[in-house]
């Protein structure tokens, strides 16, 4: 049988699998730290990190350890009994943040759909709204995962379209608009305010400063959960453990997945104190892997790396470095440069036909893997293990990419 082209490969995956994606055409095979390589064997950075939940690097050996050390010993019990290691990790992760409990879940979808339940019945519970009158507010071109129920709350037509009817309950405001928050938080029927501190999808869409600070103080003012989907901009990625340090806000529900458990295994999470998670009693959510043993120590490994490589730091340096060389690239293609800590993006300007698609294949070509996102806006987010070498080895990549372009 002779050695597959990486065509093979794509052609294989078009046959027998479902086009529910456009990937860029690159095969990978391997990936170690800030870099991954294609069946041919070629290198190339990481600039996606599996948007933002390989934030340890490829392959982490401290990670995928535990995660081998653990599928020898116990793999999966459910929750119909105990397990020696979910408690570890629930103690764990709870101290790590900072809140009372903590419902483990698999993916962030499922932590969001978690979220969205356990503010509801909070809402009746405790705030004493009436049986199924609960709302939540939520963003324009939010992304918090592709349920019914979360794409019900969404504002692109790619997300929702064709798959009504549609969850009702949930009203959508403008981004980073505190006058337009408020009016809605005024309702009574409001039981939360579920917000990205960074649109990550929308194109790393970054708040006016003060505005999660605002919008929080706001939901303790009219009696209403803020809920931080921290599933993309958690984890170090911004320069912060989390997004929301940025500006010293402790949500009332903080959302959890992706890097939590470092691109090793599906682990998500939703943590809060005992008077809103407690809303929840037996046998009222679940699911079958949630919080299962190599979950449980996957995640510990993962957090433990973020603390012990520092991160959260790095990602703040490296950021102010990738962006300040970013803004000084001299392409008529480059409309702007936004982001914090290493979640950024560039936002394109078509030129002689060209697009952002066009300039993630060229750099695809130069050894450096990004992907556009809403068509004109390329997200840049590496392992935030990169170190300045590498970076500026990457960024050399970059620049040389828009050259190709003028
Ligand atoms: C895809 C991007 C999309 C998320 C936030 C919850 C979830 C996500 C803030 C759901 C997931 C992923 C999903 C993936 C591409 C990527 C993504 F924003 F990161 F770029 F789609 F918008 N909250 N984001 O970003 O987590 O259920 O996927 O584990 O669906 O194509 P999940």
């Amino acid at each position: 049988m002779s050695k597959m082209t990486a065509q093979d490969y794509m052609d294989r995956e078009a046959k027998y699998g479902a086009h529910n994606y456009h990937p860029l055409p690159v095969v990978l095979d391997k990936g170690e730290g800030v870099y991954v390589w294609d069946t041919d064997g070629k290198k190339y950075f990481d600039f996606l990190s599996a948007y933002s939940a390989v934030n340890q690097g490829h392959c982490h050996p401290k990670i995928v350890n535990a995660m081998i050390e653990q599928a020898k010993q116990l793999t999966l019990t459910s929750r119909a009994f105990y397990s020696s290691q979910l408690g570890e990790f629930e103690e764990y992760v709870t101290k790590y943040f900072g809140f009372e409990k903590v419902l483990p879940m698999n993916t962030g979808a499922e932590a969001d759909e978690t979220a969205i339940k356990l503010c509801r019945k909070w809402g009746y519970m405790k705030k004493g709204i009436p049986t199924n009158e609960a709302k939540i507010i939520c963003c324009n071109e939010n992304f918090h995962g592709r349920t019914i129920t979360i794409i019900s709350m969404s504002t692109d037509p790619d997300a929702y379209e064709g798959y009504g009817p549609y969850t009702p309950g949930f009203v959508n405001v403008p981004y980073n608009d505190i006058d337009a928050l408020e009016k809605e938080l005024q309702d009574p029927n409001v039981a939360g305010f579920l917000v990205e501190p960074i649109q990550g999808e929308a194109g790393v869409y970054v708040p006016d400063s003060g505005y999660l600070k605002k919008a929080s103080e706001l939901c303790k003012k009219y009696n209403v959960l803020f809920i931080a989907d921290e599933v993309q901009t958690g984890i170090a990625r911004t320069g912060k453990l989390l997004a929301v340090d940025h500006e010293d806000v402790r949500p009332d529900i903080l959302i959890l997945g992706k890097a939590v458990s470092g691109g090793v295994f599906p682990v998500s999470c939703v943590l809060a104190d005992d008077d809103i998670m407690l809303c929840i009693k037996p046998g009222e959510h679940g699911s079958t892997y949630g919080g299962n043993p190599i979950a449980a120590k996957v995640a510990i490994a993962a957090l433990e790396v973020v603390k012990d490589e520092k991160l959260a730091e790095n990602a703040e340096r490296m950021g102010e470095i990738f962006r300040k060389e970013l803004s000084s690239i001299d392409s008529d293609m480059i409309e702007l440069v936004r982001g914090r800590g290493l979640l950024n993006a560039v936002v394109i300007k078509p030129k002689g036909g060209k697009t952002a698609w066009d300039v993630c294949v060229a750099m695809k070509d130069n050894g450096l893997l990004a992907k556009p996102t809403h068509g004109h806006i390329i997200r840049f987010a590496p392992p935030l293990t990169i170190n300045e070498t590498q970076l500026r080895e990457a960024l050399d990549k970059i620049k040389e990419t828009f050259k190709q372009f003028e």
